[in-house]
């Protein structure tokens, strides 16, 4: 912060706060509950992140200071590259190439066009669209389902409850990029799995989750692969993180695992974006970003 933003009076928790009452602004990733409270003249609490679960955590909370969450086309980039990385990745098979080379198995199998899978992204929003319109560029049959309506050319909008189903019988490869809040929890259970298509060039869908672990049952993920009824499944988030080492997901054979890593928030970047909107703020713009606390994202 102080190399993007030297003029600003960085104040750091727990050791270097001076008097508290002079604080205006809270940047803040994984707040303990009542640091952020105990801020008597707090003006915004600024998300170090996309997803603000972990801050709406906190009970105590204060109602009145509204949140900025981060939407930066770094991180945005960032997470589309590793949809398209790992869309790609099963696509192409290169689990299995990489197995064949180990073995100095020479097997060209055929492989078929982007056109033969429907990949469909659970989250419309600023990381939804941008993976889904880099995936449609590449020729998938792309789709998205949000809340409301999107109209983004080339990719079927499904929006709302009513809507799921469809959208999962149509969908091969599920990708979330779901904030998480009560109504998203649990969401790739052994159900909704057991609607995906199963039309698609490897007769069993694939997930791809790298919005919140709350969204996945691991145990049901685990089942659905053992029984076939999943082809593959690639995992950056999960409910404990780090991952406890005993979990099967590390060494399951279908599973592709990385360390919530899909969208690294770069420290430069995000406090270059945290001093503008303080500077933006302090002007008197409007704040963009806000999170609806009601919504939960
Ligand atoms: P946005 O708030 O821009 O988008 C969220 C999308 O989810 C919206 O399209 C919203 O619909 C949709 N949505 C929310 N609740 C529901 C619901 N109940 N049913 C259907 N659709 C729903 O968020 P971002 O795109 O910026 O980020 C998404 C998430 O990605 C973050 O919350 C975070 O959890 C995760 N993330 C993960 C990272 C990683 O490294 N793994 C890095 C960064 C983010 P609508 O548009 O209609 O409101
Ligand atoms: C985020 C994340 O939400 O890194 O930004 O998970």
């Amino acid at each position: 912060m102080r190399k993007v933003a030297p003029e600003l009076d960085v104040r750091v928790w727990p050791d270097r706060m001076g008097d508290i009452s002079e604080i205006e602004y809270c940047a803040a990733w994984l707040p303990p509950p009542g640091v952020v409270k105990s801020l008597p003249k707090l003006k915004v609490i600024m998300s170090l992140g996309a997803g603000v679960d972990a801050i709406l955590k906190d009970p105590t909370l204060p109602e009145n200071v509204p949140i900025v969450r981060v939407n930066d086309p770094d991180l945005t980039g960032r997470m589309t590259e590793y949809i398209v990385l790992h869309v790609l990745m099963h696509h192409r098979q290169q689990r299995r190439l990489d197995e064949n080379q180990k073995n100095r198995v020479w097997d060209s199998f055929p492989t078929h066009a982007a056109r033969a899978l429907s990949v469909g992204i659970m989250g419309m929003g600023v990381m939804g669209r941008d993976s889904a319109e880099k995936l449609r560029d590449l020729g998938f049959r792309v789709a998205g389902w949000s809340r409301t309506r999107k109209d983004v050319p080339g990719v079927q909008s499904f929006a709302g409850e009513s809507e799921f189903d469809a959208f999962l019988g149509r969908t091969d490869v599920l990708v979330s990029l779901l904030p998480a809040t009560p109504d998203t929890d649990g969401i790739i259970n052994r159900g909704n799995i057991s609607k995906l298509s199963r039309n698609g060039p490897f007769g069993a869908p694939i997930v791809i989750n790298a919005g919140r672990g709350r969204q996945q049952v691991a145990e049901d993920i685990l089942a659905a692969l053992d029984s076939g009824e999943l082809h593959a499944a690639t995992l950056d988030v999960f409910v404990q993180e780090p991952l406890p080492p005993d979990s099967r997901l590390w060494t399951h054979p279908k599973v592709t695992l990385t360390p919530h890593c899909a969208a690294d928030s770069d420290p430069e970047t995000i406090c270059a974006y945290v001093a503008s909107n303080i500077e933006k703020h302090r002007r008197g713009e409007p704040l963009q970003n806000l999170v609806d606390r009601a919504r939960g994202y």
